[in-house]
């Protein structure tokens, strides 16, 4: 086993791209609500939580409503969400993703899952991934949502591992932001210019070589 090193993996947008799920659910219920949101507009809700994410549209829509209301709205958004993520399949786990993980399997460097996604496990389990990771640290396990470190230091707590010694995968500025807080290597998927917080980016996970890997290793 590697002792030196582990990796902590955000899920949507690193291991698979659930973001378009989310983000036909979120139009449903904007359209539902009288008003539209965009492809662009979706990009503000990427690794921000579950309310926080009814939060920004709403606000996106000039719309009040009541606790009570939100709540609902949050479990018809949640169920419709659902649904498409019940069709996946192994196939749409991201490319590079496997590759990733068997270098790892095969230097013996531990990882998990570092997500804000309360839907996790089960999708997880559709792309048949779940068995692969030491454990799985969700929206499910922390209080506060990223830029919080929460999620990730409880990582580095099921990894055994000091912070310091873990390599956050994300693509998200929170989850950058989080990874930088917890005193975590960080590594951003997407566009550099906008996770330049990231102490490594890369355009997508097909772009992380063995001999990035190996040099971080050493
Ligand atoms: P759920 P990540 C995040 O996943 C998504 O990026 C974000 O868009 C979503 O609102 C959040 O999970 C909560 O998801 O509604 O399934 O609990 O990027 O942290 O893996
Ligand atoms: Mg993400």
């Amino acid at each position: 086993m590697n002792k030196n090193l582990a990796f902590i993996f955000d899920l949507d947008g690193v291991i698979v791209d659930t973001a378009k799920y989310h983000y036909l659910a979120w139009r449903n219920l904007a359209n539902s609500l009288g008003f539209d949101f965009t492809v662009e507009q979706n990009e503000q809700l990427k690794g921000v939580s579950r309310i926080k994410s009814l939060e920004i549209l709403l606000n996106i829509g000039k719309v009040e409503l009541s606790e009570e209301k939100k709540q609902t709205l949050l479990v018809e958004k949640n169920r419709e969400y659902l649904e498409y993520v019940n069709t996946m399949t192994p196939d749409e786990i991201l490319p590079g993703v496997n590759q990733l993980l068997n270098f790892l399997d095969y230097n013996n460097i531990k990882y998990v899952l570092g997500s804000a996604s309360k839907n996790a496990p089960l999708i997880l389990e559709k792309v048949e991934l779940n068995n692969r990771f030491v454990a799985i640290v969700d929206g499910n396990d922390v209080s506060k949502a990223k830029p919080n470190p929460e999620v990730f230091l409880k990582g580095a707590e099921k990894l055994n591992m000091k912070p310091e010694n873990c390599v956050v995968v994300e693509d998200a500025i929170a989850g950058v932001q989080a990874a930088n807080t917890a005193n975590m290597v960080s590594i951003g998927i997407g566009d550099a210019n906008v996770l330049s917080e990231a102490d490594y980016n890369f355009k997508d996970m097909t772009e992380i070589t063995s001999d990035f890997l190996r040099n971080l290793i050493n």
